[in-house]
């Protein structure tokens, strides 16, 4: 296979550079093809030593090089780099470049989107703009001119605070800013365009105001004001929870329609892909309203987690974001419900991230060997990063925690910190010692759980024998015990929960596992418990446990933690699939346990239960978590057994599910309130089960016509798809019309045709791709169409191979397009793990065949060849 440039990067090979860039000025005049970057730097020499001082940059047409003024000349270049020799221990550079913003597809740089330019620099996107030490570690205080047509780009913005600006004779103008607080280049950013604007502002606790300001496209304006409070709301909540103040005078966000992510935290100037800003209730779902507040308050709170202490290197990234998903879903949780969102959080573990962890792209939230750094913004680094930042806070406690993160701050404002730091700062502010902790950093892959009890009447002695291992993942075979939070709860036959003790004192429930073996011995335990495992999911492990029906039902029933409750009913599932899987391989018919069907239908029956709770309970996991509770499995037995549970479900409790959705439809205003949300959430899922037990195509028309909000919508289109209604293609015809100017809107409206189960799928699919609303330029387009496709658990896997097909010639155009995104597509076919060894070898030919382009993009090559080497 081809290698593109493509050098392995390792984490201990870290050395501080050799240079460091005090302040640089930035001075750009825009124009599609023809950007003109001068970029003046003052370079100090780090330490006492006669190395040339080499700047990285890729894509750039160098015109000039000064050094204290003057003409240069002694330095030679290369694709990826300028070296320069003979360097004074402090001087002035000056470089110009010249760039081609408008035939960026790779989004990464500056780029257009649509008619307004914009930049994306992290990972190592600022080398695309100008020479720079292109490194987390090297933090300049920036000062950015920005001259354009003003009619063209009435609004120049960048970082910190706007200083001047001007206006020029041939009907251009100017903006100069200045960013006071000193910063690494990947949080430099320029936005050029024509906007609406929402202006707020701020009031911080010690008084400083802060102006806010939101731009959206043109019309949009009455999409912003969620995205507004969200980010006021996150700003009181980090003084309030985390005592941490916004620093400048000065909040900006942009929503742009091309971006190749969420959303990015430059400082000052958040820049975000518009799905995460714009809402109103025609457009936007309440999913949607929940992620915009979720991924506004992430962006906030990296500017202390990320921007005032950032990382060192980009080994160190889950530094910024593990502590910042971990800060968004405290948030989320603090202002929403907490086992809700828990829930919502331990289905990314399982799901994505347990599969990754057991795919060839298996790596440590700290990774050790990097080729494209842009493929570790991952599951891993961010949400179980998260998770190893939550089992510190489990195990310290809140004020422990919080007196860590104190002097975390403290110690490294300003600074380009690493993880080991971090842990330091924790393990001063509780007095506890985290040694053995540490190993989650290093150590990848997810630990299996085997507990086993023993109950001695006589003594009146309940005893856990905990067991952990970590398998082997990719790259790293060797494995030791981890410091393991393990939550548990004991209750008695009637459900309540019992006092632990030992010799007559009372312990913890929070058991602390240390070593590959362990015994937890209670004593006064007057009958034979039920023992609640793992509560509130207190590690990223898997948990063997050898539960019977009737204790989970138990648990489902009365356990006190409803993370418990919710986990007791996915475990049933698991089971009723494990048989089911086994079933369909003897050749033998399937049926659902009795104890399934009526712990479904007594939640369904709960008047008392948070109605958001017992959607969370009732939703099946899909495919691909089900997936990880097999070493290999057919994906089609997989699904035929979840289908199955589908259709039982639905018409063994048709009538419940009829009264659900009488309870909680509710008519009336739209309101995004919690309690609103979560009555939506049931009574929708409840179209669905009726719809699926054939009671439901007049309903669900009605629901379609009357919805007075996109949520309602599209639960009656889904309804429709999953129980293969013919109204549906009406609806699809209908929704089409209406929102065909909107891609944000027909990203909907492609996802669902691309993830329907029939045997047209992936014509329709292909049809698509012709769709006026579609383009492969567009990120949120692409995940839509072929990463639904991509994730659809029947139509990929299609046994002739066809969806592998149609997937490797996506790739191939995305290779070029934008390799960032091709390297998202990809991770459904690198996980073939698990599969059957017939799949797995037409997938290996589809990679075979990408791995044999002329082209091939870093971004793949590191994917595709770590698939390949398994
Ligand atoms: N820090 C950015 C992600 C950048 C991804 C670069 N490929 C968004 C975030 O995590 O907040
Ligand atoms: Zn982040």
């Amino acid at each position: 296979m081809t290698a593109p440039a493509a050098q392995e990067k390792y984490r201990l090979d870290y050395s501080a550079p050799h240079y460091w860039i005090d302040s640089i000025d930035l001075d750009f005049h825009l124009d599609d093809h023809h950007t003109r970057v001068t970029a003046i730097s003052r370079i100090r020499r780090n330490g006492e030593h006669n190395e040339p001082l080499v700047l990285d940059g890729e894509g750039l047409l160098l015109k000039k090089v000064q050094l204290d003024g003057r003409p240069f000349s002694a330095y030679v270049q290369s694709a990826t780099q300028l070296t320069l020799s003979n360097l004074p221990a402090e001087c002035v550079l000056t470089i110009e470049t010249e760039i081609d913003p408008a035939n960026n597809t790779a989004l990464e740089g500056l780029y257009k989107s649509g008619p307004a330019f914009c930049t994306q620099c992290e990972a190592e996107g600022f080398r695309r703009i100008t020479y720079y030490l292109d490194r987390p570690d090297v933090l300049a205080r920036f000062t950015t001119r920005i001259t354009a047509d003003k009619a063209q780009y009435p609004f120049l913005l960048s970082n910190g605070n706007r200083m001047a600006s001007g206006d020029l004779e041939d009907g251009r103008h100017w903006v100069s800013w200045q960013d006071p607080y000193p910063k690494p280049c990947y949080l430099f950013a320029l936005v050029a365009g024509d906007f609406d604007v929402l202006r707020d502002e701020f009031v911080t606790g010690s008084g400083r105001r802060v102006a806010l300001e939101l731009f959206v496209d043109k019309g949009n304006l009455d999409r912003a004001p969620h995205a507004m409070t969200s980010l006021k709301k996150s700003m009181a909540w980090d003084e309030q929870r985390f005592g941490l103040e916004y620093d400048l005078d000065i909040y900006m966000i942009v929503a742009v329609d091309f971006f190749n992510m969420g959303a990015m935290e430059n400082k000052g100037l958040n820049i975000f892909n518009s799905r995460f800003v714009l809402a109103n209730p025609q457009t936007a779902t309440d999913t949607d309203y929940f992620d915009i507040e979720r991924v506004i308050a992430h962006e906030y709170f990296h500017n202390w987690t990320g921007n005032r202490i950032t990382c060192r290197d980009w080994f160190q990234l889950s530094l910024k974001e593990g502590l910042t998903v971990f800060r968004d879903q405290e948030f989320s949780s603090d202002v929403g419900s907490r086992a809700v969102n828990r829930i919502r959080n331990v289905r990314i573990i399982r799901g994505p991230q347990f599969a990754e962890d057991a795919g060839p792209m298996a790596h440590p939230i700290r990774p050790d060997v990097v080729i494209e750094m842009n493929n570790f913004y991952t599951v891993t680094v961010y949400e179980k990063g998260s998770e190893v930042i939550r089992m510190m806070h489990t195990l310290l406690g809140e004020e422990a925690f919080q007196r860590g993160m104190k002097i975390y701050v403290q110690r490294h404002d300003g600074q380009a910190a690493t993880c080991e730091q971090f842990v330091q700062a924790m393990e001063a502010g509780s007095g506890r010692d985290l040694t053995q902790f540490r190993r989650w950093y290093s150590q990848a892959g997810t630990p299996v759980l085997t507990v086993r009890d023993e109950y001695d009447a006589v003594a009146q002695r309940y005893q856990l024998h905990v067991q952990q291992a970590t398998p082997p993942t990719a790259q790293q075979s060797e494995k030791l015990p981890l410091h393991i939070p393990l939550s548990i709860a004991l209750y008695d036959s009637r459900g309540a929960e019992l006092p632990l003790q030992r010799d007559g004192e009372s312990v913890s429930g929070l058991l602390e596992l240390t070593a590959a073996a362990q015994t937890f011995v209670f004593d006064a335990i007057a009958e034979r418990p039920v023992v609640a495992l793992l509560q509130e999911f207190s590690a990223p492990v898997k948990l063997d446990y050898p539960y019977q029906d009737h204790e989970l039902c138990l648990l489902l029933a009365h356990a006190r933690n409803d993370v418990v409750r919710w986990d007791a009913a996915q475990m049933l599932v698991n089971r009723f699939i494990i048989e089911a899987v086994r079933k369909q391989e003897r050749n033998e018919p399937l049926c659902v346990p009795e104890a399934l069907l009526f712990a479904y239908g007594s939640v369904l029956q709960d008047q008392k239960m948070d109605p958001a709770l017992a959607t969370e309970i009732l939703t099946l996991p899909g495919e691909g978590t089900l997936l990880e509770l097999f070493t290999s499995a057919d994906v089609d037995h997989i699904h035929v057994a979840r289908e199955f549970l589908l259709d039982a479900v639905a018409t063994r409790h048709a009538e419940l599910w009829h009264a659900a959705y009488q309870c909680h439809h509710i008519g009336g205003d739209y309101t995004t309130d919690g309690a609103a949300m979560a009555r939506r959430a049931l009574a929708n899922l409840a179209l669905l089960y009726l719809a699926r037990a054939g009671l439901g195509e007049e309903r669900v028309t009605a629901h379609y016509r009357q919805a007075n909000n996109m949520t309602d919508t599209l639960a009656a289109m889904q309804a429709a798809s999953v129980a293969d209604l013919p109204v549906l293609a009406s609806l699809l015809a209908d929704f089409e019309q209406k929102w065909q100017h909107d891609g944000l809107v027909m990203d909907n409206w492609f996802r669902l045709q691309a993830g329907r189960h029939d045997a047209q799928t992936l014509e329709r699919v292909k049809a698509l791709l012709e769709h006026p609303s579609f383009s492969l330029q567009n990120p949120n387009r692409v995940r839509a169409l072929i990463g639904s496709f991509a994730a659809n658990p029947v139509v990929f896997h299609a046994r002739d191979g066809s969806g592998y097909r149609f997937l490797r010639a996506m790739l191939t155009q995305l290779n070029s397009i934008n390799p960032q995104v091709a390297a998202r597509m990809i991770v459904p076919m690198i996980q073939f793990g698990r599969l059957d060894s017939t799949r797995k070898a037409m997938i290996r030919e589809e990679l075979q065949a990408l791995a044999q382009l002329p082209d091939l993009a870093r971004d793949l090559y590191e994917k595709i060849s770590r698939a390949l080497a398994q």
